[in-house]
């Protein structure tokens, strides 16, 4: 029988590594094994056929690529978390204040959240996201439920979806999109359509695409949407188009699903972040939104979100978010029974205080705000290298991450060459470029490009 091997630092690595055969202790156990019992049968219930390798985790991969390689010029562009001028990740100032709070509470234990999570969390959560005047909250017509972080959000909106939507049962997400929506969905038996979104012409919104696609999708399907800093591109519809968007969704039945995991790393301004959400929840849709804490209090691995549904105004809105709220409850049990409460904790003390509230906004322009200089100042050099093509998307893009339009070879060549890592779709992530690293790193597209 085969030795299984120690858990790696990669997770899911398997012994097979022809590579590595006969090296380790773990394959000559093997090897020595097989001799033993030469001609027994497999006695796996997951045989390969079944339970086949799976690749890596693209981005995951990259992050461990990116640690393993010793180069002191190395460039981190891979995954979407905020660092600071000096490529280290960053604390907020407010986030080391609530935590400091949270530590000489003596009231503070360690005894289960409730199923839905913390109230007054979960609560001003809502706020956030709908606006504090928002008619789903003043006619109770929203039910909110603290999740592991976005990525739990959208598993539970999926969940749910998976079990009681009757609609057309696919979710329509935009070409490209956040690679997870695919498996999240799939994982629930949701099937993926995707709608046009990025123009490789212009490096912008291939509107019209867009919106015929929803237009052309059958009655009551699920439209996932990112409300704003879209992941990969940094391209959003504008409030305008916003609009066009609702009325299409709108004249097909649709049920719309938003992806917020960037509110306040957009603009800096956490109402502008959310002004398509809220705009629908106006217009009088019955709609979900995920909502994720991590990059916008940079509580990436303390896993802090929210799940949102509101129902559409009507006489019986409040029974309606009621039985979904019932239901969620149900999900939620059987999947985590409750969530974790330090990140919650974190962002409640921070969002239920008008003084940490002002600083959070303070540190939330610190980080979009670097982030744009970032933009201004990778254009600025692309351009005076006078580097083949055109460079204003970089400044029109906007968020965490810039969808280059380097390609898959120009990526690869960086790594190699360069020590540059980036997703292979070109996308890169802003806040790894710094006043340090950025001359470096424009030289390097700039002879990537110049030279394919
Ligand atoms: N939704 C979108 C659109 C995202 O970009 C991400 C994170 C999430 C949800 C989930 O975030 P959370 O579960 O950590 O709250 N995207 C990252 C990381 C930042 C990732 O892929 O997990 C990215 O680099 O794309």
């Amino acid at each position: 029988m085969p030795v299984s091997s120690p858990p790696s630092s990669q997770g899911a690595s398997s012994t097979s590594d022809s590579s590595a055969a006969g090296s380790s202790p773990i394959s000559r156990l093997n090897n020595i094994a097989s001799h033993i019992a030469p001609k027994m049968a497999s006695t796996t219930n997951f045989p390969s056929d079944v339970v086949p390798q799976a690749p890596e985790d693209p981005l995951f991969g990259l992050m461990a690529a990116f640690r393993a390689d010793e180069s002191p010029d190395k460039v981190d562009l891979g995954i979407g978390a905020y660092r600071d001028d000096n490529a280290k990740p960053w604390i907020l100032p407010v986030v080391k204040k609530a935590d400091e709070i949270l530590r000489n509470d003596p009231d503070l234990n360690h005894e289960y959240a409730p199923i839905a999570g913390i109230q007054s969390f979960t609560s001003k959560a809502a706020e956030l996201m709908l606006g504090a005047d928002s008619p789903a909250l003043k006619e109770k017509r929203s039910a909110s439920i603290q999740t592991i972080s976005g990525t739990g959000a959208v598993h539970l909106g999926a969940l749910f979806l998976a079990k009681f939507f009757k609609g057309n049962r696919t979710v329509y997400v935009s070409n490209p999109t956040w690679a997870n929506h695919h498996q999240i969905f799939s994982n629930v038996g949701i099937p993926t359509k995707q709608y046009p979104y990025f123009d490789k012409k212009t490096k912008g919104l291939d509107f019209e695409g867009m919106k015929n696609a929803i237009k052309d999708a059958p009655e009551r399907s699920i439209i996932l949407l990112h409300p704003c800093a879209h992941n990969p591109t940094g391209v959003d519809p504008t409030l305008d188009q916003w609009k066009e968007l609702a009325e299409v969704i709108r004249s097909k039945n649709h049920f719309p699903f938003f992806d917020s995991a960037y509110q306040g790393f957009a603009s800096g301004n956490l109402a502008r972040d959310a002004a398509s959400v809220r705009y629908f929840v106006e217009q009088g849709f019955e709609l979900l939104i995920a909502q994720s804490f991590a990059k916008n209090f940079g509580l990436y691995g303390e896993r802090a979100g929210c799940f949102h549904a509101v129902t559409a105004p009507g006489p019986d809105a409040q029974t309606t978010i009621s039985r979904i709220a019932s239901q969620l409850a149900i999900l939620q049990r059987s999947e985590i029974s409750n969530p974790p409460l330090y990140g919650a904790r974190i962002v409640s003390l921070v969002l239920n205080d008008a003084k940490l509230f002002a600083e959070w906004e303070d540190n939330l322009t610190t980080m979009s705000g670097r982030i744009m200089d970032m933009r201004n100042s990778l254009r600025a050099k692309l351009e005076e290298l006078g580097t083949p093509g055109t460079w204003n998307h970089i400044t029109d893009q906007i968020g965490m991450f810039s969808f280059t339009g380097l390609t898959e070879e120009q990526v690869m060549r960086l790594r190699k060459e360069s020590h540059i890592y980036m997703t292979k779709n070109g996308r890169i992530s802003m806040a790894g470029l710094n006043t340090k690293n950025i001359d470096y790193f424009a030289k390097a597209v700039h002879a990537v490009v110049s030279s394919s």
